[in-house]
């Protein structure tokens, strides 16, 4: 993987991928403005703060990172206007959730359009700094950002007076350290302030107290990569794009991993059905494998059967079908893989990835590895399904400090509804008792 997959790409349809190049380099400055580059913020700079907010939440643009908060609602909810400190604009860049790899090829190859909707957003949200958080390892994504960067400062892009305006904004590139929790928009402001990436309680959201106490607007890439198609082409346009039955407006980049013949990454309308990205794009599955399950985006997005394949990936197709689409890149996973495995796989990814913070989720998750390394060795006892599912709902949303162990719970408890039997041929033993004499004290 790791290439938007080769085809055939048009401006009207394909808003984030027709620029790119066939050679996979970055597109430069003087090729993305050839091709109406900036020219949304352009409109966006002879726009209200408000309006710009109203259209893009009109255009139906929901957050790409996983969650799918509308975007315009999000920047109609910031604490701007005279009497406030004007603030930031943060990209989460942070790409660490597995399966997915979206953002870097935006960043790697579009980092001017990364740029023009950060300029977009910090009109509607009245930013005047901008950092783009980006994951470490994206070395490339770095290269390519710092490249693009430094085109729009010499262009006047970027600095005082953004495009020959009175509007001042700039944005730098901060490098993370390698954590998953510096995705979690709280903790991900922390670490920018150089705190541990420990998550803040909600309220007060950023858009009210963000970074250093300024209103803060955290945004994926791919989201402000849909900010200036929108500004450039309108509403109806961008709600055009998405096909019937889907509640968001424009397209996504999808993608499908696993043992099919072609995985990938494509650029596809909203509500496109999952049967649809699997066997006409992913081609269906490797001669000799066959689907067993699926997961719609990412690690904390829960299991699917293969007849759920009929479901329109877009926010309420998932929903109906019972999870979240999450980040849009699917995994398949295949009838050799056994669930009790793959799972135990996951919660120990999890629970290295917790920060630590709150109860439930600092020991909660640990336990669920013990319990599943227990059945996956075949030595699990009596209650071990039954005390997964207790822990399912203690570490589900609402009872922990942020989404971190509820998306981690999430794919256990889709994994025991509907494959049970792989779990319950790992016990062997009865039940143990539990302690008959309480532990002293000090002992
Ligand atoms: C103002 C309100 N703003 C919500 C904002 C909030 C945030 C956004 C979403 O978790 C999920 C997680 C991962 N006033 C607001 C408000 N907001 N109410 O809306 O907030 P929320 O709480 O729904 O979600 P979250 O905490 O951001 C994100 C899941 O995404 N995920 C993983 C993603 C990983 C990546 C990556 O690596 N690139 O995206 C996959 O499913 O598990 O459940 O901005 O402030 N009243």
């Amino acid at each position: 993987f790791g290439t938007i997959n080769a085809m055939p790409r048009a401006e009207e349809t394909h808003p984030l991928t027709w620029r790119l190049r066939d050679d996979g380099a970055m597109v430069a400055l003087d090729e993305y403005r050839d091709k109406h580059g900036y020219e949304g913020a352009k409109n966006a700079l002879g726009m209200k703060s408000d309006d710009i907010s109203e259209l893009v939440k009109e255009a139906g643009l929901k957050g790409r990172g996983g969650a799918g908060f509308p975007a315009g609602v999000k920047w109609s909810l910031t604490a701007k206007g005279e009497e406030m400190p004007r603030g930031y604009v943060v990209c989460n860049a942070d790409e660490m959730e597995p399966n997915t790899y979206k953002d870097r090829m935006l960043m790697e190859q579009m980092p001017h359009l990364l740029i023009e909707g950060m300029i977009i957003s910090a009109l509607a949200n009245n930013a005047f700094r901008g950092y783009i958080f980006l994951r470490g390892e994206y070395h490339d994504a770095a290269a390519s950002i710092e490249r693009a960067l430094a085109e729009a400062r010499e262009a006047g892009i970027l600095g005082t007076s953004v495009l020959g305006s009175e509007f001042d904004f700039d944005i730098f590139l901060h490098t993370g350290a390698g954590r998953y929790i510096c995705g979690e928009e709280t903790a991900l402001i922390n670490s920018l302030e150089g705190r541990r990436a420990n998550p803040r309680s909600k309220p007060p959201f950023p858009g009210q107290s963000g970074a250093w106490g300024k209103p803060t607007v955290v945004n994926n890439v791919e989201t402000l990569c849909n900010a200036p198609p929108i500004l450039y082409h309108g509403k109806a346009w961008y709600l055009g794009l998405a096909l019937e039955g889907s509640d968001d407006g424009g397209t996504k980049l999808f993608g499908f991993t696993g043992q099919l013949k072609n995985p990938g990454l494509w650029e596809l309308p909203l509500g496109t059905p999952a049967r649809e990205i699997f066997e006409d794009y992913a081609q269906g599955m490797k001669d000799g494998y066959r689907l067993k399950a699926w997961q719609p985006g990412g690690a904390g997005t829960g299991f699917l059967l293969p007849e759920h394949l009929s479901a329109q990936m877009c926010s309420n197709g998932i929903d109906e079908v019972g999870t979240r689409m999450g980040t849009g890149l699917s995994l398949a996973v295949d009838h050799t893989v056994s669930m009790v495995s793959l799972l135990r796989n996951m919660e120990e990814f999890f629970a290295r990835e917790s920060c630590g913070w709150c109860t439930p989720c600092r020991d909660g998750l640990p336990w669920t590895v013990k319990i599943l390394s227990s059945l996956e060795r075949g030595e699990g006892e009596q209650g071990d399904i039954e005390l997964l599912e207790e822990l399912t709902g203690k570490l589900g949303p609402g009872k922990t400090f942020c989404a971190h162990a509820p998306g981690a719970v999430e794919p256990l408890a889709s994994a025991i509804q509907y494959f049970r039997d792989e779990f319950e041929q790992g016990i062997s033993h009865p039940r143990r008792a539990a302690h008959a004499e309480p532990i002293p004290v000090g002992s």
